[in-house]
């Protein structure tokens, strides 16, 4: 059980590219179980391991509700392949993000391809709030954050705020 600090905005490190993962190793195994320790200690529906400053293509999810048996998943290397026209609204946080929430509108069905913990490529068609978290995980191994979908002038507030906070908080540490 690893919990791990979490990276907050507005540190450059949410905005890295991740690298794909080239072998499914013992290292990967526990870097995944360590990303879901943090996330259901936060709590959080979705992890990318960028948000505890490793560059690596992979998140884990797990959409299961409070009272219902936990349903941990983890995607390597993720690529959306298909998108849906419908599209889907969901009032979106982050951890990286904390207390700041929005609606994201996103397609309501994507299809996926990915390597799961047994190094097996798979291909998985989800919806609902399954494939609007995998797309917003997706979106963090681009160094893409949900703020990046709303107004220029919301966006800028909120990296305003916590840009203000990071310089307290440091300031404080002194
Ligand atoms: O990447 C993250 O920071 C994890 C987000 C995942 C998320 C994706 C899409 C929509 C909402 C959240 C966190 O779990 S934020 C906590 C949270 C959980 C449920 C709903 C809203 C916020
Ligand atoms: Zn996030």
């Amino acid at each position: 059980m690893t919990i791990k600090p979490l990276i907050i905005l507005p540190d450059p490190v949410l905005r890295q590219l991740s690298k794909p993962v080239e072998t499914v190793d013992a290292d990967v195994r526990r870097l995944a179980d360590d990303m879901l320790d943090t996330m259901y200690d936060a709590p959080g529906i979705g992890l990318a391991a960028i948000q505890i400053g490793i560059p690596r293509q992979i998140l884990v999810i797990d959409v299961s509700k409070d009272g219902e048996e936990k349903q941990p998943l983890v995607f390597i290397n993720p690529k959306v392949l298909t998108t849906s026209d419908e599209p889907s609204v969901y009032e979106e946080g982050c951890l990286s993000i904390p207390d700041y929430y929005a609606e994201v509108e996103r397609p309501a069905e994507i299809t996926v391809e990915y390597i799961d913990l047994e190094g097996k490529k798979l291909t998985a068609k989800v919806d609902g709030l399954l494939a609007t978290c995998l797309q917003h995980e997706i979106d963090h191994l681009n160094g893409v954050l949900f703020i990046d979908h709303i107004s220029k002038l919301k966006r800028e507030m909120v990296i305003r705020k916590f840009t203000k906070a990071a310089k307290t908080r440091g300031a404080k540490a002194i």
